[in-house]
């Protein structure tokens, strides 16, 4: 190509520009805009390759020129995406638009049943002077089971009830579980701020097992320990008859009865009475309690001569399931919004 033909080339593309420019009109014209002068293929790339033809005097010529129209192609297109998106911008603002005063109130997200009795859980324990403390779901073999006296063969720490994160260190305070009860923090608490200490921690466990209508692999428990001078199992009826009373606002039939948890001892279980409108009535393990076992109390640094005391862990997705007469605990983490907006 001479220099005369590839001046004219560029100077008829120039103008094929400036009329295609002006027909872009909406936004998904711009496309075919770009690929038509800028992209891979367009005139002005091919014009590009036969630069290298001309001598250097020709070049010194072209360069300029051909360099100047790629910027302008670039700046125009820049520009006109800038205005086009804005008005595409300004036109669905116009459709979206909404009185806010006029509209359909829309609907307001409530508490999840759980939290909602875990709240008023706190705020009975609260009047009777119990502080609420917190822990890690993720916990140390150490903290889950060691400090709590369970034994090394303990079924509970079997690959059927626990999820482990890791297992393999001889050093139970190196492996890592999903905590399988909030008893944990009975541990925590009692190494942080020793005896007397009025706490409860509410808060989610994990157990591998079998599912059913009244188990679920995550669910909440609430544990409690009161450690003092002078405590009896006495106090601990006295404070769940008190929180029984307040929740459900009307009398709730319980059964005590022995029960076994290495980290108390004397150590009992409490039933409920669960009986829905319509169904056969029947006893749902509710809670394990017990007097605080001295060698956990040893194991936190607490003189188990001078003090002592109860712990307590209930569930309390079982609670919600009492208070709201639902058959079936899976429901609460079903997240159903049918289901959770009766609450
Ligand atoms: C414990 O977890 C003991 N840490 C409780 C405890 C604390 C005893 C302090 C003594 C002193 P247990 O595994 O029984 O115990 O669970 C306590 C309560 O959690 C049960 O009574 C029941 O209400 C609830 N629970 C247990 N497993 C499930 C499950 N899979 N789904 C729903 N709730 C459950």
């Amino acid at each position: 190509m001479t220099l005369k033909e590839f001046l004219t080339r560029v100077s008829e593309l120039e103008k094929r520009v400036s009329e295609s420019f002006d027909n872009v009109r909406i936004i998904e014209h711009l496309e075919a805009f770009f690929q038509e002068f800028l992209g891979k293929k367009s005139q002005l790339n091919e014009l590009l390759k036969h630069i290298k033809d001309f001598s250097p005097e020709e070049k010194k010529e072209v360069g300029p020129q051909i360099q100047q129209l790629k910027n302008k192609i670039n700046q125009d297109f820049l520009v006109k995406r800038n205005v086009l998106e804005t008005e595409a911008l300004n036109e669905k603002l116009k459709e979206d638009w909404i009185d806010v005063t006029k509209s359909e109130p829309f609907s307001v997200g409530n508490l999840h049943p759980i939290s909602k009795i875990q709240r008023r859980v706190e705020q009975i324990f609260s009047s009777m002077g119990f502080e609420i403390a917190d822990g890690p779901e993720v916990e140390t073999e150490w903290n889950n089971f060691d400090a709590l006296n369970v034994p090394q063969t303990h079924p509970a720490r079997d690959m059927q009830d626990t999820f482990w994160i890791s297992k393999d260190s001889e050093n139970s305070h190196e492996n890592s579980v999903l905590r399988t009860q909030t008893s944990n923090i009975q541990i925590r608490k009692m190494i942080e701020h020793g005896a007397p200490i009025r706490i409860i921690a509410p808060g989610r466990v994990f157990r591998n097992e079998e599912l059913d209508a009244t188990h679920d692999a995550t669910f909440y428990q609430v544990e409690g320990l009161l450690v003092d001078e002078n405590i009896t199992l006495g106090h601990l009826k006295g404070i769940l008859e008190k929180m029984l009373s307040e929740l459900f606002e009307k009398e709730i039939k319980i059964r005590i009865r022995p029960g076994y948890f290495p980290f108390v001892e004397p150590g009992l279980e409490v039933d409920i009475w669960f009986e829905l409108p319509g169904k056969e009535g029947k006893w749902l393990e509710f809670m394990g309690a017990g007097m605080v076992h001295p060698s956990v109390l040893r194991n936190c640094g607490v003189d188990s001569k001078k003090y002592g005391g109860f712990a307590f862990g209930f569930g309390l997705t079982r609670l919600v399931m009492m208070k709201y007469e639902i058959e079936d605990i899976r429901l609460l983490s079903s997240q159903k919004k049918e289901f959770l907006e009766q609450f």
